[in-house]
This record gives C-alpha cells, sequence and structure tokens, in this order.
C-alpha cells in the first residue's frame, strides 16, 4: 500500500514534468493551435520517424490568428517549459487554393526553420533560455508573403537523450495568417518532418550532463533570414 501511493505520486510527478503548447497570444487553448494528442497526458513524441513529429495532432481548430510580419507572438507552454533542450520555430505556407483550417502537409518539403534558440555552456553545465518559461515570443520575418501559414512550435527535452530514442519532442501547430509581409522571403533550405530529423543527430541524442559538451548543433537546418 505504502509502496503504490509512493509510485502514484513518483508517476504524478513525471506526467506534471510534461508540457503542451496549446495557445498563440491571448488565444485559448487549441482555439489557433490545431488540438495536439498529449493534450491530457502532456507527454512527448519519442519517434522523429513518426508522423507525430510534424505537428502531433489529433485534430484541425477552425480558428486562424491574423498576424502581422515582422512582429512578435507568443506562443504558450502549459503549464511551463520543465525539461531543458532547445526551442525552434518553423513555418510553413499553404498552397494556393488551400485554407489552413484544413490543410495537411505530409511528407511534402515545405517547413523553414525561422528560430533557433541555443545554450550557455558554462563550468556548471549547458542551461537554455526557455527553461522554466510559459511562453516563447518569435518574430515572424517582415519578408513573409502575405497568407495563410502553420507555425509549428518545437521544444526537445534533452534530460534523458543521451540514447537514441530518449529524446522528448513538445510540439504545436498554429494556424496564422500573415499581412503586412513584403514578399521577398526565399528560404535556402526547406524541409519535411518526419524527414527532418535522425534520431542520432548530435542534437538529439546527446548527453548534456557529463561530461559536459563543449558545443551544441541543433538538428534541423539553418535559421533563414530575410
Ligand atoms: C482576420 O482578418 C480577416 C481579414 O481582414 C478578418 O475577416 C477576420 O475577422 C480577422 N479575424 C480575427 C479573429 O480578427
Ligand atoms: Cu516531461
Amino acid at each position: 500500500m505504502k509502496f503504490s501511493a509512493a509510485a502514484a505520486l513518483l508517476v504524478a510527478a513525471v506526467t506534471d514534468a510534461h508540457y503542451t503548447f496549446p495557445s498563440v497570444g491571448t488565444t485559448a487553448d487549441w482555439a489557433v493551435v490545431r488540438q495536439t494528442k498529449n493534450y491530457q497526458s502532456n507527454g512527448p513524441v519519442t519517434d522523429v520517424q513518426s508522423a507525430d513529429i510534424r505537428c502531433y495532432q489529433m485534430k484541425n481548430t477552425a480558428g486562424i490568428m491574423n498576424v502581422t510580419a515582422g512582429q512578435p507572438v507568443s506562443y504558450n507552454a502549459k503549464a511551463s517549459i520543465s525539461h531543458p533542450g532547445p526551442m525552434s520555430f518553423y513555418i510553413a505556407k499553404v498552397p494556393a487554393g488551400e485554407s489552413v483550417a484544413t490543410w495537411e502537409p505530409g511528407t511534402a518539403k515545405v517547413w523553414s526553420k525561422i528560430y533557433q534558440d541555443m545554450p550557455n555552456i558554462a563550468a556548471g553545465g549547458m542551461s537554455w533560455p526557455t527553461q522554466g518559461a510559459k511562453s516563447v515570443s518569435v518574430t515572424l520575418p517582415r519578408c513573409l508573403a502575405n497568407g495563410e501559414y502553420l507555425l509549428r512550435a518545437e521544444h526537445i527535452g534533452l534530460h534523458s537523450a543521451g540514447s537514441a530514442g530518449g529524446a522528448q519532442f513538445y510540439i504545436s501547430c498554429a494556424q496564422i495568417s500573415v499581412s503586412g509581409g513584403s514578399g521577398t522571403f526565399a528560404p535556402k533550405s526547406q524541409v519535411s518532418f518526419p524527414g527532418a530529423y535522425s534520431a542520432t543527430d548530435p542534437g538529439i541524442m546527446i548527453n548534456i550532463y557529463y561530461p559536459i559538451p563543449k558545443s551544441y548543433t541543433p538538428p534541423g537546418p539553418a535559421v533563414e533570414s530575410c
């Protein structure tokens, strides 16, 4: 009895450590973000080859958020980003004639990275700017073409990433409509999900604690700029 109570507490603690990205700006949870399969469990994706690595999506949502190119958008974490690891954002433009409310990118190479943070590496270890954050701000490139996009948030929990399959991916896709863009965005590298990552990429399979790494190479393409 004592053991099972302790075990239940441990499970609760582990579950609480996970998180989701259910909203953007002041929108309600899952109003403009496609509801993810972990909306109750908060659990991560661990297989980078699964379709869940794209948007971790359970269902589409009707809502679309209007945003302005060159302006910041805050992507909210629930409850908070409680694991150490990198944050990135990707965008995919909805093809002409399609609506972001129904478009499915599948495994097409349509994703461009627009944001990537980097760790601070010191004698005490690696630390990440988002750890504990409840919201992360991303500025949409001012050169984007106007139109509808999926804005994909990705945080990788690296606390147990020393072996393949140990990294934890927390993912969401928001439906946005961009205006005010200059339209010259010309990404050098577009990737697919799955496809962009391998389980053994040095930024995905890494022991961040010992020995303390001397550098960090994020997975995926370089950040695109205007
Ligand atoms: C977004 O912009 C469109 C076009 O201007 C407008 O029709 C729509 O009401 C806006 N949506 C919101 C939620 O403000
Ligand atoms: Cu967790």
